[in-house]
């Protein structure tokens, strides 16, 4: 008997005409009236099952962001539902395109204390842009549109909850009002670029003609728009630091690069920052404001700031001047009006740090006697070993500042829960990653605490068949809770403790090939080869975990709050001290290394004495 087209048809239907090509989902008794319609339209939407719904969910963010295009992710009713939150939240705040289809209960008996009946359109509601239950098979069109044109447009995730008996409903005899007139609603391409008017680029322009020290700082609006960046960097001789959302907008072997800021950057950036007298501020609202110039007069820099959210201009510094508008469209415009600065010495300051920088990170990776693995040895040898075009996805830890410390080639991509700082996003965003991109190399890059929330998504990756490399690094312990604990909070570590898991076994359990790399001789070699295999990979990197991440924003309270917690108690005291003044002694001619203090002392004096020419590499 052929059946007649359901609302749940018309649903797929319609987000094929949107473009949408992929369902991240975990489908239940509250979703399965739209289950059976993306089964009989799967030539041209695909449904990719993953083992959570969080899960899908951040794949789902992930897709978003990697591609500029909504994905839908799946669930069933209430319980479902409740648990895409995670990933909708992360959706939300880093604004990648969604759009959420949970099931809700049958339409005739909601808030009748019915099973798994929630009020999802609320419940969602403060996470999504946009949020609806359908009200019956007619609504499914105009609600459908509102949905995704809401998620393209304000870059968000949008969610529908639609009933269980109107998801089969039959959508012809469906219940239309007369004011929901059909064919009303359309499909129609979206493209809000706007640019600022002209007077206020010349505004801007003025305001970073007068600098000596320009820099310029972006984030994840500026992806895309990293030759016109490169480009402004070069008029302006200033140098370019990343907020970590912006990572892959400028490539880190981009002469005008110093990598990150705050607590997962570099020291070179952080000098910079301090020392500029103007910023250019690109797509970003990254929060960490302690990090960013000065903001009280009389040493503030100038500020100028690309932002396409008017309600961004100024949020995290006092700009003179603000350009509301496309990063890519605003920057082609304001270059011209730039004139070619002659004096170059504050951007060739920052690329001499940077070289010491460099010098210091591949120290760091180094083997030390007896000890084992040492963590900053994985984003060293991941940097070379990441093939062109590869896609890095990170995770919230310690592994944060490893992700950072990668550094990436022109054409690599990377993301990562930035603002949420979600653990276990690595792997769904490399889930999200492949699904959008199965010809370029996808690699996660995890800790044991986020992987083991997440185990049976290695078997989704198995299913699927996603050549996804899964590094997580293995030091048995919530490595960032622990280390913030004493250097905050001068408290000995407390609940950080991992049993240990054996990630390998658990790999080849779920059909992955799995990898063990212990040997500090053999990290690269083992990596590389591990990278290059064909299919799933899991590569357990065991690490130092007593080895703390050097940042360069480390100050004498930090180093007074590790002393008070190791006094206090903490367990492995003899081994971080150990580790620490071994670490500290090998760094101290590094001038970018938090040990280069008598290094930068030397230095300035040298620069008081007559004829001296010393470049400093650090304030702090
Ligand atoms: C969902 C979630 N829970 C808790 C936290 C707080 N948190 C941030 S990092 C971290 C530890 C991560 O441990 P692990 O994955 O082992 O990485 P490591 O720090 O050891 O590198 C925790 C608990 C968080 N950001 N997200
Ligand atoms: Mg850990």
């Amino acid at each position: 008997m052929a059946r007649s087209e359901t609302a749940s048809d018309q649903l797929v239907q319609r987000l094929i005409e949107w473009g949408i090509d992929t369902v991240f989902g975990l489908p239940g008794d509250g979703i399965n009236g739209v289950m059976e319609a993306l089964r009989t339209h799967a030539d041209r939407i695909r449904f990719v099952h993953v083992r959570h719904e969080e899960t899908a969910a951040l794949a789902a963010c992930s897709y978003g962001k990697f591609t500029g295009r909504p994905a839908a992710c799946l669930s069933t009713a209430a319980p479902g539902a409740v648990h895409l939150m995670n990933g909708l939240y992360d959706a939300r705040i880093d604004q990648a395109p969604v759009l959420a289809i949970t099931g809700m209960t049958y339409h005739d008996v909601i808030g009748t204390h019915y099973l798994q009946d929630i009020n999802h359109d609320f419940v969602l509601n403060d996470a999504c842009v946009y949020s609806q239950r359908v009200m019956g098979e007619a609504h499914v069109i105009p609600a459908v549109d509102m949905a995704v044109r809401s998620a393209i447009g304000h870059r968000g995730p949008a969610a529908l909850a639609i009933p269980i008996d109107i998801q089969s409903g039959d959508a012809v005899t469906g219940d239309r009002s007369i004011k929901n007139i059909e064919g009303h609603s359309a499909v129609a391409a979206l493209d809000g670029r706007r640019l600022p008017p002209r007077e206020r680029l010349e505004d801007a322009a003025r305001a970073l003609s007068g600098a000596t020290k320009p820099l310029i700082f972006i984030g994840a609006g500026a992806r895309g728009a990293g030759d016109e960046v490169e480009r402004v960097a070069e008029r302006l001789g200033a140098p370019i630091v990343k907020a970590m959302l912006g990572k892959d907008a400028v490539p880190d072997d981009s002469p005008y690069c110093l990598g990150g800021y705050a607590m997962v950057g570099t020291r070179p950036a952080q000098n910079a920052l301090s020392r500029c007298d103007a910023i250019l501020i690109v797509g970003s609202s990254s929060p960490y404001i302690e990090f960013l110039p000065d903001p009280t007069p009389p040493t503030r820099a100038v500020g100028v700031q690309i932002d396409d959210r008017p309600e961004r201009i100024g949020l995290r510094y006092p700009v003179q001047v603000g350009l509301c508008g496309d990063a890519k469209l605003t920057l082609s415009e304001l270059e011209p009006l730039l004139e070619h600065r002659q004096d170059r010495s504050f951007l060739e300051q920052a690329q001499a740090e940077m070289r010491d920088w460099r010098a210091l990170t591949e120290e760091r990776a180094q083997p030390v006697d007896g000890a084992p693995i040492k963590p900053d040895a994985i984003p060293f040898h991941l940097s070379a070993a990441l093939a062109d075009r590869a896609i890095l996805c990170g995770d919230s830890g310690t592994v944060t500042t490893w992700a950072a410390r990668t550094e990436l080639r022109r054409g690599q991509l990377f993301s990562f829960s930035g603002t949420m700082c979600s653990m276990m996003a690595a792997l769904p965003y490399a889930i999200g990653a492949q699904v959008a991109y199965p010809d370029r190399p996808v690699v996660a890059l995890t800790g044991d605490g986020s992987l083991s929330m997440q185990l049976g998504e290695l078997a989704t990756l198995a299913q699927h068949d996603l050549p996804v490399k899964v590094v997580v690094m293995r030091n048995d312990v919530l490595g960032l809770i622990k280390w913030e604990q004493m250097a905050f909070l001068g408290n000995p570590e407390y609940g950080v403790e991992l049993s240990p898991v054996d990630f390998v076994k658990v790999a080849e359990a779920c059909g992955l090939r799995g990898v063990r790399i212990d040997d500090p001789q053999r990290v690269g070699e083992q990596l590389s080869e591990a990278l290059s295999a064909e299919g799933p990979v899991l590569i357990e990197a065991v690490v130092d975990p007593h080895d703390m991440p050097m940042t360069p924003t480390i100050n004498t309270e930090h180093a007074k709050g590790v002393a008070w917690g190791l006094a206090q108690g903490e367990p492995n005291r003899e081994r971080i001290a150990l580790t620490m003044s071994r670490v500290l002694a090998r760094e101290m001619q590094y001038a970018t290394s938090p040990a280069g203090a008598l290094t930068r002392a030397k230095d300035r004096l040298t620069e008081r004495l007559p004829g001296g020419n010393g470049h400093s590499g650090g304030d702090a």
